[in-house]
């Protein structure tokens, strides 16, 4: 492919097609615009660059008869798109210079920019990783997702507590999609099967249409460009005149009404099962649009369905996409007239499933009653391919089947109906396949393979820390953003003093620059020269942001005790939602609320220790946040959390990290070395064996005494004061139904924070420890991750 800087435009190029766009797609005089106007005709004349590799990469997959990855997810977490594509166009810095030309701030018309937030934490995000790395290593493929008219809500503070509005992303227009109405297909639910001629015939009794837009994903430097198709759905019956004549005008939308409402609203529970009939309808709805339309693709060249899976790659991302089996097995034996079996074998050798979560509450089950209702057809496509497998494996005693106890069990379906299962660590995918699959893992050795996630480090490296990157690209030169291993060339330059003060300098202006905008966004003026520790992610139990607000409770009560020891200042930073109506969770954050609120205004206390918790935490905060923090905060329960992905943007971008042994954590902490991770706390397998103590919470507050106080503290309304009794069941639960193991991990990570903060004092050596940490973390690029997904599952190879 032609070289990307053959197509950069010129300064005046550029610069025209800016105007043209002001001009001619937006309508308005220059002397006119609003930020709005520059802001849309920018990303326009950015978007133009992107059409060219959109379709040579096309044309190439056509022409080239090449097998695709479909993507499908519920979730896209993208966040905002103008930055990261002109970057990846190579057109920051010249765009930057043509609106600086117009009097324009590049930096302010990006920021502008909603956020597209069309998924809720790892899983949503890791997606948009996928993409993006998708599109540069030129793996051809297509994002399948719903194109939700609301994104994840919005979270605001009221008197610490939680409160959520709607989210309105697509209120200002979306200049990034391309609106594809010919690319529209009828979604059924409920109705009835017949037989006619041996097949089965479903006529559904409410029907939808799904109707595509399209965005384009380039990678990096423009060498390739995939399509992001998400669907929205429309009413199938045309607006009834008739009865808007009659003045019944609230029935004549009824259809429309009833139709949007599967594309309207983002679930917002994130690993908690929530068995919604609307939610089963929308899995369906983005299964059945994406089956239907990887047929119509492959047919257009093809006649032969049982090659498909020399050409057709489906990846499921969790559970929720899962009907893909039944409903390609569906499509292929009703319409095309594929016997049942042959049509399984196809569809598993076209499938692969990731797993997430091993948590019990985020497994995917529906009632078959509900399945049998909304989905006739597919509950029966469902009960054979348990019986197919049933009859493949028989005389197995522990057979764990997908339909028991009226349940159908979406982690079963998923993987009889897959080639490969895998895990997203190292360790999640070991317990995998020992404690969530143990028996078909035995039945179908192999099929579980393990894919650490990755991230990708044009957005979580190149854009978000501008400092570093210099720093780096000075040091090593270009070519790391898509060679992240070529991190390591940093290893010789850390010994050298004058390497290590430009990366201290590099924290040092992002944690300048992040304490104004703390003090902007929240009013609290916080010091740079403290050590800013940061947990940022989704809030639930098994993360253990109480573990962190306790300790810091410990740590505040200390230094009123010590005042003339001297003291390591610190900026606890906490970014995150909770789902809706997730009670316990909301508590946590009215307590880190509280908690801030005491020691941010005790002057004993005064720089040393200060907690913000700026609202509203996202894909733009994180970019904000994450090259900002020295500490990184990723203390969950030992095999709860499956993977992580926070936890390698922070390191990446010279955090140290502060973790257990969880996840990703065991992987990071082995590239970047025993030395410069701060590790404490129970294994998985301590976990549960501590469990079995039934009084173990219990035993490790009488233990801790500094825990103690804190509960005490917490019980007595010391955070609280107008409502005494306001976190008492927080402190109940503490004391008796600790699942997560708060109190049982709690001395060891007093105690480590303790060595974070001698550390700390080490200034220069800690310097050196986030340098290795960024050097080393090479390995977690979504590229390789991407290039591990194409060899072990996919089976396809790069365009480029
Ligand atoms: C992850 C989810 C998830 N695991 C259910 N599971 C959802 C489950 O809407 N729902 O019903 C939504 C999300 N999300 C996360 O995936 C893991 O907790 C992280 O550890 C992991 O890094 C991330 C990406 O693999």
């Amino acid at each position: 492919m032609k070289d990307i800087s053959a197509q950069r435009p010129g300064k005046e190029a550029f610069r025209a097609d800016i105007l043209r766009h002001l001009t001619y797609t937006l309508g308005k005089d220059a002397g006119h615009a609003s930020d709005y106007d520059w802001r849309m005709a920018l990303s326009f004349a950015i978007r133009d660059r992107i059409v060219g590799p959109w379709f040579a990469s096309t044309r190439r997959t056509w022409a080239e008869n090449r097998k695709r990855v479909y993507y499908l997810s519920m979730e896209f977490l993208i966040g905002r798109i103008l930055e990261d594509a002109a970057i990846n166009l190579g057109l920051r810095d010249l765009a930057a210079e043509v609106l600086a030309d117009l009097g324009q701030d590049f930096a302010t018309l990006a920021g502008e920019e909603p956020d597209a937030a069309l998924g809720n934490g790892g899983l949503g995000r890791l997606a948009a990783c996928y993409m993006e790395s998708m599109a540069t290593v030129g793996c051809p493929s297509y994002g399948y997702g719903i194109r939700y008219e609301h994104g994840l809500f919005r979270q605001r503070f009221e008197g610490g507590q939680q409160v959520e509005t709607a989210e309105d992303w697509l209120k200002t227009r979306n200049p990034w999609e391309f609106e594809r109405p010919e690319s529209a297909y009828t979604i059924g639910f409920k109705g009835e099967v017949a037989e006619k001629d041996g097949r089965a015939l479903w006529t559904p009794d409410e029907t939808v249409i799904a109707s595509a837009y399209d965005t384009p994903v380039v990678g990096w430097q423009g060498r390739w460009a995939n399509t992001l198709r998400l669907w929205s759905a429309k009413p199938t019956q045309a607006f009834d005149l008739e009865r808007f004549n009659r003045g019944d005008y609230a029935a004549a939308a009824e259809p429309e009404t009833l139709a949007r409402t599967i594309s309207r609203v983002l679930y917002p529970e994130d690993t908690t099962y929530q068995g919604k009939e609307l939610r089963l309808k929308q899995e369906f709805f983005l299964t059945s649009a994406a089956i239907q339309d990887i047929l119509r693709r492959y047919l257009e060249t093809h006649t032969d369905l049982t090659a498909l899976p020399t050409h057709v790659a489906i990846q499921m991302n969790d559970t929720h996409p899962a009907l893909a089996g039944p409903e390609l097995i569906r499509l292929l034996t009703d319409a095309h007239g594929i016997g049942f079996e042959e049509a399984f074998d196809i569809a598993q050798a076209c499938l692969g499933y990731t797993n997430h979560t091993l948590l019990p509450e985020a497994l995917e089950r529906w009632s078959t009653w509900l399945v049998g209702n909304i989905l006739p057809r597919h509950m029966q496509i469902i009960e054979r391919i348990d019986s197919l497998h049933r009859r493949r494996f028989p005389n197995r005693p522990h057979y764990v089947g997908i339909v028991k106890h009226h349940e159908v069990r979406m982690g079963e379906l998923a993987f009889i109906s897959a080639h490969r299962v895998n895990g997203v660590s190292a360790l999640h995918t070991e317990l995998v396949k020992e404690r969530l699959f143990p028996e078909l893992n035995k039945l179908h050795p192999g099929r579980i393979v393990n894919e650490t996630n990755g991230v990708t480090p044009r957005r979580w490296l190149r854009m978000a820390n501008p400092a570093l990157s210099g720093l780096i690209t000075e040091t090593i030169g270009e070519g790391w953003e898509d060679h992240l291993d070529r991190l390591t060339g940093l290893e010789p330059h850390v010994e050298d003093k004058g390497f290590r003060d430009a990366f201290a300098g590099a924290k040092r202006a992002n944690k300048v620059a992040t304490a104004n905008w703390i003090a902007r966004t929240t009013g609290i003026s916080v010091s740079p020269d403290a050590l800013f520790d940061v947990q940022v992610k989704r809030l639930h139990e098994y993360k253990r942001q109480l573990l962190n607000i306790l300790q810091t409770v410990a740590q505040w009560h200390f230094i009123r005790e010590n005042p003339n020891l001297p003291h390591v200042p610190r900026v606890k930073i906490f970014g995150g939602k909770a789902a809706p109506g997730y009670v316990v969770a909301k508590e946590i954050i009215h307590l880190i609320n509280d908690v801030a609120a005491v020691i941010n205004n005790d002057p004993r206390t005064g720089d040393l220790l200060k907690v913000v918790y700026p609202a509203n935490y996202n894909v733009s905060m994180a970019e904000h946040l994450i090259p900002a923090a020295d500490l990184s905060e990723q203390i969950s329960t030992a095999g709860k959390e499956a993977s992580g992905t926070g936890n390698m943007k922070l390191s990446l971008n010279g955090a140290l990290t502060i973790g257990t042994l969880d996840g990703a954590n065991v992987e990071i902490r082995e590239k970047v070395g025993a030395e410069n991770f701060f590790l404490f706390g129970l294994t998985a397998d301590e976990v549960e064996e501590r469990r079995k103590d039934v009084e173990h919470a219990r035993h490790a507050i009488l233990a801790n005494q500094p825990l103690q106080d804190v509960l005490q503290m917490i019980a007595e309304g010391r955070f609280s004061p107008g409502q005494r009794d306001r976190y008492h069941g927080i402190v109940d639960r503490m004391w008796h139904h600790d699942y997560f193991l708060v109190a049982s991990d709690f001395g060891a990570y007093h105690a480590e924070q303790g060595e974070v903060d001698r550390s700390y004092r080490e200034a220069d050596d800690w310097t050196r420890k986030a340098a290795l940490n960024t050097a080393r973390m090479g390995f977690f690029s979504s590229d390789r991750a991407i290039r591990g997904y194409m060899e072990d599952i996919w089976g396809v190879d790069s365009a480029l």
